[in-house]
């Protein structure tokens, strides 16, 4: 799809710039999400632009909680469709969740763009285009949801969510997967599983644990949720990223 040698050493982040301004070229990723990706870039190059361990075993904890879930829910912004919009549908496959967009600057052009885009890499029936419930406390366009949707959801995974939204959800009583590749996030710190890791890693990487942990027991399930340590992830991504051996 691009021109960038696969033998480059920032093959991968230079991948992901391209697929963003695709994104925006298609109407489907904000001008802001440029912005977004380069503070997560900056991040992610301070992680040494992998999953560390502390990051995969959110993934995991987040795959239980998705496979012990009545009505999960992933949340998709322009950044996010840009990106992952296959490994999305896939993810929503294994662990039987809905897709729903749902946009911080939400215009009815870029509703539609990405519903379609999420199609055509195999999200049966996006949701978000109802918008018929409300997450409490927020003002007007970026409180809207579907009610059938996030609006009745018991876990929702929100990637590269803004900080009020991801606390607002929280208080709902919803539980919060939230991946974003900043731990000081104020999505982050509400998450009940935050996963410090680049979208591109995480999305796959759940998939990749639902898959493993499908025959499991239930009881199994709840083990890993119970033993996850929301604090402790945080406290080490903090510390990769201090710590980190930089090229
Ligand atoms: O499409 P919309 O209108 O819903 O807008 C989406 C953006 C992302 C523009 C909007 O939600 C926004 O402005 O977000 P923020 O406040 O910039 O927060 C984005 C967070 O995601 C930051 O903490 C970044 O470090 C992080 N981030 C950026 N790119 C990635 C990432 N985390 C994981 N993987 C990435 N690729």
């Amino acid at each position: 799809e691009i021109d960038v040698p696969a033998d480059h050493p920032r093959y991968e982040s230079l991948l992901t710039r391209h697929r963003i301004e695709a994104g925006v070229e298609q109407g489907i990723t904000s001008k802001q999400g440029l912005i977004a990706e380069g503070r997560g870039e900056a991040f992610d190059y301070l992680l040494g632009e992998e999953t560390t361990e502390s990051a995969d075993a959110a993934a995991r904890a987040a795959a239980a909680h998705l496979l012990l879930a009545d009505h999960p829910v992933l949340s998709v912004n322009g950044n996010v469709a840009a990106l992952v919009p296959g490994e999305i549908a896939d993810l929503a496959e294994a662990v039987g969740a809905e897709v729903e967009v749902n946009l911080f600057n939400r215009t009815d052009e870029r509703m539609q763009a990405i519903a379609d885009h999420l199609r055509e890499h195999g999200v049966t029936d996006p949701k978000g285009l109802t918008a018929d419930g409300r997450i409490p406390g927020l003002s007007h366009e970026r409180a809207k949801v579907d009610a059938d949707g996030i609006g009745a959801a018991d876990v929702v995974v929100v990637p590269l969510e803004d900080g009020d939204r991801a606390e607002a959800l929280a208080a709902m009583g919803k539980t919060e997967i939230v991946i974003d590749l900043n731990p000081l996030s104020r999505s982050a710190q509400s998450a009940a599983v935050p996963i410090v890791d680049n979208i591109i890693r995480a999305i796959p990487n759940i998939a990749r644990h639902a898959r493993e942990l499908q025959d499991v027991t239930e009881a199994e399930l709840r083990e890993i949720v119970a033993t996850f340590d929301a604090e402790e992830a945080l406290r080490a991504a903090e510390e990769a990223i201090r710590s980190g051996d930089l090229e």
